[in-house]
C-alpha cells in the first residue's frame, strides 16, 4: 500500500521536514537502560520500548492528557512529535489525516479523547498481524536480507531455535561468503539451535551455496531452509544483483522459493531503514520485516511506518541478543507498550 504521494502534501511536508531538521537532537540519547529484564514478554517489550516511549509519550501525554481543546495547533504539535519518533513524514501525515477525519465524524473536542483514536489509527496502519509461519511447502524456504550489522545472522539463529523447538527439521545455508567469520558466527548459532549448516567456504559464490543447500534440504527432507546473506560483497558486483540472483536460483532449484523474503532492519537507524528496505524490495520483493534492536533505541516509531511505506508487514521484532529475544510482532501489544503510562520509579 502506498501511503502518501509527496505532492499530496506539497509545502506542508517541506515545512515539517525543515522544522525537524533544525530541531535536531535526540533528547533521550543519554538515558539509562530499561530495568525489567526478568518479567514476561510484554514487560520486556515495554522496557525495550522505554526510550521510544519516552520520546513519544513524555510529549504526547502532556498534550493529550491535559484536556486541551482539539484544534489545528494541537494536531500540528502531535504531528511533530510523531515525526521526531521516526514515524516518518508521509506516514505521520496519513495517520493524522485519518485522525482528523475521526475527530470530525465523531465530533470530538477534548484532547483526552484523542489517545484511543490515535491508537486505533496506528493499529489500522500496522494492518493485521502476520506472524512468520512455516506453511505446508517442503522445504519451506526463508531468504534473509539486510545491510551488514542489521542482525540477520542473530535473527536466523533465534528463528532456527524456535522452529526446532516446534519440532521442525531445520537447515541453514551460509549464503554470506563475504568473510570466513560470517560462516563461523552462523555455525555457532546453528550448533546452539541444533540446526544443520550448509556452507560453501569463504569467497564461494553465494548463489551456488544456496542452490546446493536447497538440494540438500530436499535430500534430507528438511521442513525449513533458512538462507543467510551478506550485507556487502567481496566482489565488485553490486549486492542487489547478487541477491536477485539468489532469489532466481532458489526458484529454479525449488519452484516457488523463496517462500518468505525476510528483510532484517536495525531499529536504531530509524527512517534510514525504510530507504534500505525500498532498495532491497526492488531486488527481491520483501514479504516480511524483522525489526531488531528495539531495545535501546528512541527510534522505534519506525515500526509504525514499515507496512505503510513498504507494503510488507513487520513480522518479527528483536529486543535483545538472547535466544528468546525475538518474537512475533503483535500490533496491539506493540501499541499498548508504546502508549503505556509512564512507570513510577521502581516498577
Ligand atoms: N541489542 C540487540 N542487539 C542485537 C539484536 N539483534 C542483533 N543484535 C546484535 O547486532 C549485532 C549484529 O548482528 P548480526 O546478526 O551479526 O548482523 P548481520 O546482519 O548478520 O551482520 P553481517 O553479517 O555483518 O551482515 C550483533 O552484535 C548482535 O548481537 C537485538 O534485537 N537487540
Ligand atoms: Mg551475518
Amino acid at each position: 500500500m502506498v501511503v502518501a504521494e509527496d505532492h499530496r502534501y506539497g509545502n506542508k511536508k517541506e515545512v515539517i521536514m525543515l522544522r525537524n531538521l533544525f530541531k535536531g537532537t535526540d533528547k533521550n540519547q543519554g538515558e539509562s537502560e530499561p530495568g525489567d529484564k526478568q518479567g514476561n514478554w510484554f514487560n520486556r517489550l515495554k522496557s525495550g520500548l522505554a526510550k521510544t516511549r519516552n520520546q513519544l509519550m513524555s510529549q504526547l501525554s502532556g498534550l493529550l492528557r491535559m484536556g486541551r481543546r482539539i484544534d489545528e495547533d494541537l494536531m500540528d504539535e502531535i504531528e511533530e512529535i510523531l515525526i521526531q519518533a521516526d514515524v516518518g513524514v508521509d506516514t505521520t501525515l496519513t495517520l493524522m489525516d485519518n485522525v482528523r477525519e475521526r475527530v470530525k465524524a465523531e465530533g470530538l473536542s477534548d484532547s483526552s479523547e484523542l489517545e484511543s483514536v490515535l491508537k486505533s489509527e496506528v493499529l489500522n496502519l500496522l494492518g493485521e498481524d502476520m506472524p512468520l509461519q512455516v506453511k505446508d511447502e517442503k522445504p519451506y524456504t526463508i531468504l534473509v536480507l539486510g545491510v551488514n550489522g542489521a542482525g540477520k545472522t542473530t535473527t536466523i539463529g533465534k528463528l532456527a531455535s524456535r522452529f526446532i523447538t516446534d519440532g521442525l527439521n531445520v537447515l541453514v545455508a551460509a549464503g554470506d561468503t563475504f568473510r570466513a567469520a560470517a560462516e563461523d558466527q552462523l555455525a555457532i548459532w546453528c550448533e546452539r539451535a541444533g540446526a544443520e549448516l550448509i556452507r560453501g567456504g569463504e569467497n564461494a559464490e553465494p548463489a551456488s551455496v544456496v542452490f546446493d543447500a536447497i538440494h540438500a534440504a530436499k535430500h534430507r527432507d528438511a521442513d525449513v531452509l533458512i538462507v543467510d546473506t551478506a550485507g556487502r560483497l567481496h566482489t565488485k558486483k553490486p549486492l542487489m544483483d547478487e541477491l536477485a540472483k539468489i532469489g532466481r536460483v532458489m526458484d529454479k532449484a525449488h519452484v516457488g522459493a523463496p517462500h518468505e523474503v525476510l528483510l532484517v532492519v536495525d531499529g536504531t537507524v530509524g527512517q534510514n531503514a525504510l530507504i534500505q528496505a525500498k532498495i532491497f524490495n526492488d531486488a527481491v520483493p520483501i514479504t516480511g520485516v524483522a525489526v531488531t534492536k528495539l531495545d535501546g533505541t528512541a527510534k522505534g516509531g519506525i515500526v509504525i511506518a514499515v507496512n505503510a511505506e513498504i507494503g510488507a508487514p513487520v513480522k518479527l521484532i528483536g529486543i535483545g541478543e538472547k535466544l528468546d529475544d525475538l518474537r512475533d510482532f503483535v500490533g496491539v501489544d506493540f501499541i499498548e507498550a508504546l502508549f503505556a503510562a509512564e512507570e513510577t520509579a521502581g516498577t
